[in-house]
């Protein structure tokens, strides 16, 4: 059984995977609209990475006798300046989700439950690569600047992402 402090904790953690997929559904929004469909389809990805990552606390919460109570989620922002500002929003969005991984892992270790620390290890793994990922694409941004055929080949190159649903 859950104790109340790490059910709270994973609660909140749902919610933040349920804005991370509404961010990033905003953000494929205004992604088409500047017609940059490759960058978009990188977003719908994540916004299905999102959704499983709420799905997996969800998930578990329940196989440990916990309730999981929703929250309102947040309005997302709906517009950024240029693609590297909506990236350089993705890497602070996502460092911030690492920060939270991490305090939930020390929550659990405070509680001494241990199937919480070994569950969450996957997130913390998930993190490394999310920050990663996005940290490399936004070198690239970086090094574009206002290169339109640059933009124009990331933007090829994001189209390619596909969702992989994790082996059962
Ligand atoms: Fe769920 O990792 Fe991003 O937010």
């Amino acid at each position: 059984m859950l104790k109340t402090k790490v059910a709270e904790s994973l609660n909140s953690q749902i919610n933040a995977e349920l804005y991370s997929s509404c961010l990033y559904l905003s953000m494929e929004s205004y992604f088409h609209s500047v017609s940059l469909s490759g960058f978009a389809t990188w977003m719908r990805v994540q916004v299905q990475e999102e959704l499983l990552h709420a799905m997996k606390l969800y998930d578990f919460v329940g196989s440990r006798g916990g309730r999981v109570v929703l929250e309102a989620i947040a309005k997302p922002d709906a517009d950024w300046e240029s693609p590297l500002a909506a990236f350089a929003h993705v890497l602070r969005h996502e460092e911030g989700i690492t920060a939270r991984i991490n305090n939930l892992m020390d929550i659990a270790a405070s509680e001494q439950d241990h199937a919480t620390k070994i569950f969450l290890q996957w997130f913390v793994s998930e993190q490394v690569e999310e920050e990663a990922g996005v940290s490399e694409i936004l070198s690239k941004l970086r090094l574009i600047r206002s290169d339109s055929s640059g933009l124009f080949m990331l933007d090829a190159e994001l189209g390619k992402r596909v969702f992989v649903p994790p082996a059962p």
